[in-house]
């Protein structure tokens, strides 16, 4: 017989409530000092060495690169990226909030905004990237700041209840349009963004269809986050290409398992 230890986390039925009304809720102190420390360290490693799975999404200098200098999947090269990418504190919160019975990893991603040269992260959802059957397939983002954020350094601002407008257009987040050109009969409920500065070690939780931004980084250092995408067990693979799902012997319709989408948290 197996004991389970119930997992602590920091989320609150107020955290829960607010995640559920608006499609982003932030969350304070998710993470110690002694583990921001431990996670800086190994997230500038990560970032810093060249493995052989974790992917660069752009080269230095690159427009990409411009908006973020992004690494997805750092798990996979580095052990104590691992630790942390699977951190059932993590998970268990993600899976609370959403109310699924199961949290799935999708990927990992280090995610900094670069000093010089750097743009806005315009406004668009996430669930248009992703190879998913599902219209609205509860998959959501922890970001986790390793830096004090403001509007300076590229904190993040969402559109309270965009999730419910469905699942628009991807954006070109190098040469964006306006998403909200696509929603329908107007702008005016969809344009009241809220801003959210965080401290180091504190976090926000967005659902895939939230309309999300960042601000461009006007500061002389990186804005480091941690970004990890879950979603809920049973979320079905569309058979699109995507640099996740590419080669990851998956097929088309079935739900998205095995070992680079292990289960995180479950119910009970
Ligand atoms: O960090 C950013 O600038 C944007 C992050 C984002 O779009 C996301 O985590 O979905």
């Amino acid at each position: 017989m197996t004991n389970q230890t119930q997992v602590q986390t920091p989320i609150t039925q107020a955290h829960i409530d607010f995640y559920r009304e608006n499609g982003f809720v932030q969350v304070d102190n998710m993470i110690s000092p002694e583990e921001l420390a431990e996670l800086r360290e190994y997230l500038e490693e990560a970032m810093q060495n060249d493995g052989d799975r974790a992917v660069n999404t752009d080269k230095k200098g690159g427009l990409y690169y411009r908006v973020l200098n992004q690494k997805v999947n750092v798990w996979r090269d580095h052990a104590g990226m691992g630790r942390y990418t699977a951190h059932p504190r993590f998970a268990e919160s993600a899976r609370l909030l959403a109310g699924a019975s199961g949290m799935r990893l999708f990927h990992d991603h280090g995610l900094w905004k670069m000093p010089g040269d750097s743009k806005e992260t315009p406004w668009h959802q996430d669930t248009p990237y992703w190879p998913v059957n599902e219209k609205n397939p509860g998959m959501m983002s922890i970001w986790l700041t390793l830096d004090d954020v403001d509007e300076r350094n590229g904190c993040m601002a969402f559109v309270p209840k965009s999730n419910r407008l469905g699942k628009l257009k991807g954006i070109d987040l190098t040469d964006p349009q306006n998403i909200f050109d696509y929603v329908e009969g107007g702008q005016a409920d969809t344009q009241k963004p809220v801003i959210v500065p965080l401290k180091a070690g504190s976090c926000t939780f967005h659902d895939g269809l939230t309309f999300h931004y960042a601000h461009a980084n006007s500061t002389d250092r990186p804005r480091r986050v941690l970004a990890i995408i879950y979603m809920p067990d049973g979320v079905t693979y569309s058979g699109d290409a995507h640099v996740i799902t590419d080669g990851a012997g998956l097929e088309k319709g079935q739900p998205i398992a095995g070992p680079r989408f292990p289960l995180l948290a479950r119910e009970g």
